[in-house]
């Protein structure tokens, strides 16, 4: 390989030579809480009964992280992670309302400078203008999932509504600007979907899907949190005590108006009425109650879920479709992956927030044109990973400050680097707010996981051997056998924040 000329290297947006950089397209697909348990190529038990064919189809074509991480399992601090490259430390974004610092470079920011055409579609989320992207259709907040609406560079700061599904309108537009692009150029597309965030709306086409299916209940979903902390104890994000009948189940029909059909045109109300209203009818007839009312409430939270994520599938798989057709999977990288994981009902909660493994890990599907690619990965990776990853295929320098690392060898058979992180940190800094969960850090090899944490509500630490313990229902930070590997993992966190100048614990 040749080296590009020293004069070339200089500054942030040094280019390496053409023949070394990739300068595939990137096509960045990040659902909301999507969780890893609900993608069928990660073969989970819930996932068998709702199948994501047109997901499958990209897993089966590229390579399938089994280890891929958060940094911290929330939106913006999520999205200011793949913006930047940073942990949210450095990025200024802790939680989930507290502002990104706007003043770095965004990845998007030096794509474009390197001569890509940028595209941001669906959820942006973060406090600050969309930067490096010469399309834009946003949502506002957290987005609405009927008739949602969206800005753009042409509407200015105004949001205009949309008639029509969110899951469908954003993939239009994703469509929209692979039409329009400037084809002599490589683009950067990223399409980030609101759904399958709470309150869980499916299209009204899928509303009648699943309604017969009886999704297994996880292993854990009765854990009382026996050897845990407090933490664990005082998270206000049960199925049974925190997930509302009425706003996150549809139970009501009054409220119902106000709350989720009132985006709806008159027939999509009508079809969510003739398909809802007989169940809701059922329901109170039944008047479930303690244990019966539980499992009734996971099994329409898992049914309209799913459908939300059979929507997302199927739009992926237009998305996908597209791709084929105009010949772009000789030279586009896809990505499908999520903002964070999601509780499905393990440890009976919905939700995300802690290390423990459903929230900490995220789904990730890479598709690389190379032949020789990896069908699945147990590297480490972390969404710090993501900028490093689009730079190195843009044929630009990564920042000193971007501790994370370009996954392209990662992709290929055999071609892990040796010295591939070994440790993945992770921190969560939202409280107090809303699902009350205490703030912690902490780092994890793969198997063994120390978590640290710490405010108000107590400082302690807490181990899991995942190995043996995979659904982390033991935590054995007490017992003498763990000692070597509580202090292994101690002084691996202590080293970490030092490096990285982590000022909060
Ligand atoms: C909203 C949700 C919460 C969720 C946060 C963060 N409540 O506040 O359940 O944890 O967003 O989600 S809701 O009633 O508004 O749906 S995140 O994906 O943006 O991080
Ligand atoms: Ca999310």
């Amino acid at each position: 390989m040749t080296k590009a000329p020293l004069y070339l290297l200089a500054g942030i947006a040094a280019n390496l030579s053409a023949q070394e950089a990739k300068r595939w397209n990137i096509v960045h697909i990040m659902s909301d809480d999507h969780s890893y348990q609900a993608i069928s190529a990660y073969g989970h038990a819930l996932s068998r009964q709702a199948r994501t064919d047109n997901i499958d189809r990209l897993a089966e074509q590229g390579t399938l992280f089994r280890r891929a991480y958060v940094e911290n399992s929330l939106s913006t601090p999520s999205r200011a992670c793949l913006m930047t490259g940073l942990y949210s430390h450095q990025n200024g974004q802790r939680r989930l309302d507290e502002g990104i610092d706007s003043t770095i470079t965004f990845v998007s920011e030096m794509l474009q400078t390197a001569g890509y055409e940028t595209a941001i579609m669906g959820k942006w989320h973060m406090r600050c203008e969309p930067k490096g992207f010469d399309q834009y259709h946003i949502l506002e907040d957290q987005g609405e999932y009927y008739r949602p609406r969206f800005r753009s560079p042409e509407s200015g700061v105004k949001y205009i509504p949309e008639e029509g599904y969110v899951t469908d309108l954003i993939t239009d537009h994703a469509i929209q600007f692979l039409e329009q692009r400037d084809k002599s150029r490589p683009f950067a597309l990223f399409v980030h979907h609101k759904a399958p965030h709470r309150n869980w709306m499916p299209p009204t086409r899928f509303l009648d899907l699943y309604e017969d299916v009886e999704f297994p209940l996880p292993a854990t979903f009765y854990d009382r949190y026996e050897t845990r902390g407090n933490a664990a104890h005082a998270q206000e994000m049960s199925i049974e005590k925190n997930m509302k009948l009425h706003y996150d189940l549809k139970t009501d029909v009054r409220r119902g108006e106000q709350n989720h059909l009132g985006r709806m045109t008159e027939e999509q109300k009508k079809k969510w009425w003739d398909t809802v209203a007989p169940r809701n009818e059922a329901f109170e007839k039944q008047n479930p109650t303690g244990d019966e009312l539980v499992r009734w409430k996971f099994q329409r939270y898992i049914r309209d879920y799913m459908r939300c994520i059979h929507a997302i599938d199927e739009q992926v798989g237009r998305l996908l479709d597209y791709l084929e057709k105009n010949g772009l999977m000789d030279n586009t990288l896809i990505v499908y992956t999520s903002d964070q994981g999601f509780y499905m009902g393990e440890h009976g909660w919905f939700d995300k927030r802690f290390m423990y493994e459903e929230s900490f890990r995220t789904p990730l599907i890479v598709y690389a044109p190379d032949a020789r690619r990896a069908r699945e990965s147990q590297a480490l990776v972390q969404n710090i990973d993501f900028a490093p990853t689009y730079l190195d295929i843009a044929g630009i320098e990564k920042p000193q400050e971007m501790v994370g690392r370009s996954l392209l060898p990662v992709l290929q058979k055999g071609k892990q680097p040796k010295d591939w992180r070994k440790y993945i940190y992770y921190h969560y800094y939202d409280f107090p707010a809303v699902h009350h969960v205490s703030r912690h850090d902490g780092v994890s090899d793969g198997r063994y996981k120390l978590i640290h944490f710490y405010g108000p509500e107590g400082t302690y630490d807490e181990l899991y051997d995942l190995r043996k313990d995979p659904n982390e229902l033991n935590n054995v930070i007490s017992e003498d056998k763990y000692r070597g590997h509580r202090e292994r993992l101690q002084k691996q966190l202590v080293a970490f924040r030092a490096e990285q100048n982590v000022d909060e614990w």
